[in-house]
């Protein structure tokens, strides 16, 4: 039942640790949702403040408007809910006309050292399958993931519903 689909029905992590997750991540690969916005160079940095609130800065290469090309500055504050591994993330550009909204924020699964799988379904269609949603593979090394995460991540990328969906996100400088 795992794979059946159901948004309802996906497993997240166990156990969220937020203080492990603090740091850079570097986006390796992504699933893109309607709309996209983040192309690549996209790079998420955590934190947990004072309060323990998770608050994260990313950066990431995007075409606005008049496909004016440019390195976007994004912040976002995260909204706990009863699961510790799901958010609910605000989240604006440091200027206007980038993109903002609220999202949900699921951590699938993390070793905290070496890879994450984060989803977010945007919207859940009638029969409960998600029908308009992203997910990022984030790795904490540049170079990208890990021979041995790689099954893993596989395997959670099949159990989301997204294996085949995802792009490679380039790391070139850009920003
Ligand atoms: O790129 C898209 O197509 C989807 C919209 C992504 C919104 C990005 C907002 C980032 C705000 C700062 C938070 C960083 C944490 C990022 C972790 C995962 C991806 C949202």
């Amino acid at each position: 039942w795992a794979q059946d689909c159901q948004v309802s029905n996906i497993q997240v992590m166990q156990n969220f640790d937020r203080s492990r997750y603090t740091g850079r991540w570097y986006a390796v690969a992504k699933k893109d949702p309607v709309g996209l916005f983040l192309l690549d160079n996209v790079v998420a940095q955590f934190s947990v403040d004072e309060s323990g609130k998770m608050t994260a800065i990313a950066q990431g290469r995007v075409i606005i408007l008049n496909n004016w090309e440019m390195c976007a500055n994004m912040f976002g504050t995260f909204e706990d809910t009863p699961d510790p591994a799901k958010f609910k993330m605000r989240y604006w550009g440091a200027a206007a006309y980038l993109q903002s909204g609220n999202d949900d924020h699921w951590v699938i699964d993390t070793d905290y050292d070496n890879y994450a799988i984060h989803y977010s379904c945007r919207e859940v269609d009638l029969d409960g399958t998600c029908l308009d949603g992203y997910s990022f593979i984030f790795s904490r090394h540049p170079t990208g993931l890990r021979p041995e995460d790689q099954k893993i991540v596989t395997d959670k990328k099949k159990e989301i519903c997204f294996l085949g969906k995802y792009r490679r996100v380039s790391h070139t400088g850009f920003c």
